[in-house]
């Protein structure tokens, strides 16, 4: 069934996870990712219920909860699973490969319960190795998101740096993908045409209010970044800050999954 919606990202993927992505988010009509940025557990449970049949993954911020506990996060996990979500760790690693592989373990294990993480490449490109090597230490795997672009304003990762980001990714079988800007579409189209047809291209920066966010933030339109060559909106937010979440979330559903029929 999905290679009907997905067609060449499809045909071209080679990796199970992507496919897995793609099945998920066919199943659902979605491509919405939640950036989950709740504090505390119970507000991340009350989101879960609320949203789940909306998503097609769960980002997380694994290191933002006031009330964090080991088990209260395995049942979180537990719910997602169960909700038919990948679960996301926003990480941003950035450190050498050997420590990247540590900071995958530590109090909160995130080798144990991701299904993808976010590094930056700017060490160079042995961290995929390590967030790998993290992974298979608990007989795992998992996809590394290296961001390319960023949706802040000021950031420092020009054209030459995404060039850069792209071209030792793109052929890297533990690279899912790619963090595009999903505030801006021309740039995004670039991104997607340096990119190539195989690799994911998911798009934090997305709100149907478009414009400025909070401290640098900046929102592109939902129909926009799919168009542009984007697999996945990441929306936070334009969901969980809204009156009505579970409204929100098929609103965005629905423009995201509608834009994929489209391209
Ligand atoms: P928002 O509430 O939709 O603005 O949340 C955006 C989320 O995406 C938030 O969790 C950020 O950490 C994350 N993000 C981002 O906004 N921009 C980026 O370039 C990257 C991640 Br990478």
């Amino acid at each position: 069934m999905a290679n009907e919606f997905w067609g060449e990202r499809w045909d071209n993927s080679t990796s199970d996870i992507a496919r897995k992505y793609m099945e998920v988010a066919s199943r659902k009509k979605t491509l919405v990712c939640l950036a989950a940025d709740r504090r505390t557990m119970s507000g991340l449970f009350e989101l879960i219920d609320s949203v789940g049949p909306y998503l097609a993954a769960l980002k997380t911020h694994v290191d933002l909860i006031d009330d964090w506990t080991p088990e209260s996060w395995s049942e979180f996990c537990k719910k997602a699973h169960d909700a038919d979500l990948l679960i996301f760790e926003d990480r941003k690693f950035a450190d050498i490969g050997k420590i990247s592989r540590d900071q995958m373990a530590g109090v909160y294990d995130i080798r144990s319960w991701s299904d993808l993480v976010t590094a930056h490449l700017i060490s160079g490109p042995d961290i995929v190795d390590g967030l790998q090597a993290g992974w298979r230490d608990v007989g795992r795997s998992g996809g590394v998101l290296l961001l390319a672009q960023m949706s802040s304003r000021g950031n420092l990762l020009n054209p030459d740096y995404t060039d850069e980001v792209v071209s030792k990714g793109r052929n890297h079988p533990g690279v899912f993908g790619f963090i595009g800007n999903g505030s801006r579409p021309d740039e995004l189209a670039e991104l997607r045409s340096k990119v190539g047809n195989e690799k994911m291209i998911w798009t934090p920066g997305v709100n149907l209010t478009v414009g400025d966010g909070e401290m640098g933030q900046r929102y592109g339109d939902p129909r926009d970044a799919v168009l542009a060559g984007s697999d996945c909106i990441i929306v936070g937010s334009g969901i969980h800050r809204s009156e009505n979440p579970e409204d929100s979330a098929k609103a965005y559903a629905a423009a995201s999954w509608n834009a994929l029929l489209e391209r």
